[in-house]
C-alpha cells in the first residue's frame, strides 16, 4: 500500500502532496512503482496534531480520489469520519482504512457494512492530540489483542463481513518505540485474532530513534532503507501488506521475501 498524504502538516511528507495536481502525479507514480492499493489522507495522525474541519478533509481528498480510480487504480481512504468514507466512496474508493477502528465515529462500521468494502481496523486508543498519554501497558501484545478483538466484534456487529476485516496493530499510535518493537518482535501472537494483517512502519519515530547518530534522530526522509528493512521481514512472517511512503523499494523486498517463502518451507 502506498501512501498519498494530501495535508500539510504529516510527519513522513508534511505538504509534499497538499496540491492536488501534485498529489495525483504522485499517487499514479506510486501505482507505476506497484502499489497495489494507493491510499489517500487527509487527516495527520502525527502526535499532537489537530484535526481539520469536515469539510476542509473532503476538499482535500475528493478530487484525488476520483483521478486516481480513474486511472485504475485500487484506491483506499484513509479517514475516521463516516462522511468523509461515504463521498469517498462515491468517489471510487475501494477500502476503508480507519486507524480509529470504529472508534472515532462508529456510524464509518455501518457506512463500511452497507457498502461490503473492505476495512482496517487499527489498534487504537484516542485521538492524535494527546494519544501518546495512553501509551501505559502492562503486557502491550496481550492488551493490543484483547482491544482489537473488541474493536474487529464491534464491526461485526455493526454488520461488516468477517472476511472483510483486516487488522492493523497502530504502530505509533498511543505506543512509546518500546511497545513498537515489542509489537513487531512478537507480531506472530496477533495471528490468533485470524484476520489479514496488514502494518505500518514507514518512516515512523521509533526508526528515527533506532538510527540516530550523535543523538541526532534521523529525518522522516532518510528512514526509507529502515522501512525497506521492516517490509521484507514482515513478508517473510506472512504479513497481508505494508503500508509505505516508498513504494519501489518495498516492492522489491516484498518480491524477494515472497521467492524465498515460494523455495520451500
Ligand atoms: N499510520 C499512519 C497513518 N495511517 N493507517 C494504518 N492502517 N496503519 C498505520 O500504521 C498508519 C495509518 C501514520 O501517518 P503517515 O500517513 O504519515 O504514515
Amino acid at each position: 500500500m502506498g501512501v498519498v498524504n494530501v495535508t500539510p502538516d504529516s510527519f513522513s511528507d508534511g505538504g509534499d502532496w497538499f496540491d492536488h495536481r501534485a498529489a495525483i502525479a504522485h499517487g499514479l507514480e506510486l501505482a507505476a512503482q506497484g502499489a497495489d492499493i494507493v491510499e489517500v489522507g487527509g487527516e495527520s495522525t502525527r502526535p499532537g496534531a489537530a484535526r481539520p474541519p469536515v469539510a476542509e478533509e473532503l476538499r482535500r481528498v475528493l478530487p484525488v480520489i476520483a483521478a486516481l480510480a480513474d486511472s485504475g487504480a485500487c484506491v483506499s481512504i484513509d479517514t475516521m469520519r463516516s462522511e468523509v468514507a461515504v463521498a469517498a466512496i462515491a468517489a471510487g474508493a475501494e477500502l476503508v482504512n480507519d486507524v480509529s477502528g470504529g472508534r472515532a465515529d462508529p456510524k464509518l462500521l455501518t457506512v463500511v457494512a452497507e457498502h461490503g468494502l473492505p476495512y482496517i481496523c487499527m489498534h487504537w486508543r484516542g485521538h492524535a492530540e494527546d494519544m501518546q498519554s495512553r501509551a501505559t501497558y502492562t503486557d502491550v501484545v496481550a492488551e493490543v489483542i484483547s482491544e482489537l478483538g473488541e474493536q474487529i466484534a464491534d464491526a461485526e456487529r455493526a454488520g461488516i463481513a468477517p472476511d472483510r476485516l483486516i487488522i492493523d496493530p497502530g504502530i505509533g499510535f498511543a505506543k512509546t518505540a518500546e511497545h513498537n518493537w515489542e509489537l513487531l518482535r512478537r507480531l506472530h501472537e496477533l495471528e490468533q485474532l485470524h484476520r489479514p494483517m496488514l502494518v505500518g512502519v514507514s518512516r515512523k519515530a521509533f526508526l528515527g530513534s533506532l538510527l540516530a547518530t550523535d543523538g541526532e534522530v534521523r529525518p522522516a526522509k532518510l528512514r526509507d532503507d529502515a522501512t525497506t528493512a521492516c517490509s521484507a521481514l514482515l513478508a517473510q512472517r506472512g504479513v497481508w501488506g505494508v503500508r509505505v511512503h516508498a513504494v519501489r523499494a518495498s516492492r522489491d523486498a516484498v518480491a524477494v521475501a515472497q521467492r524465498l517463502l515460494d523455495s520451500g518451507p
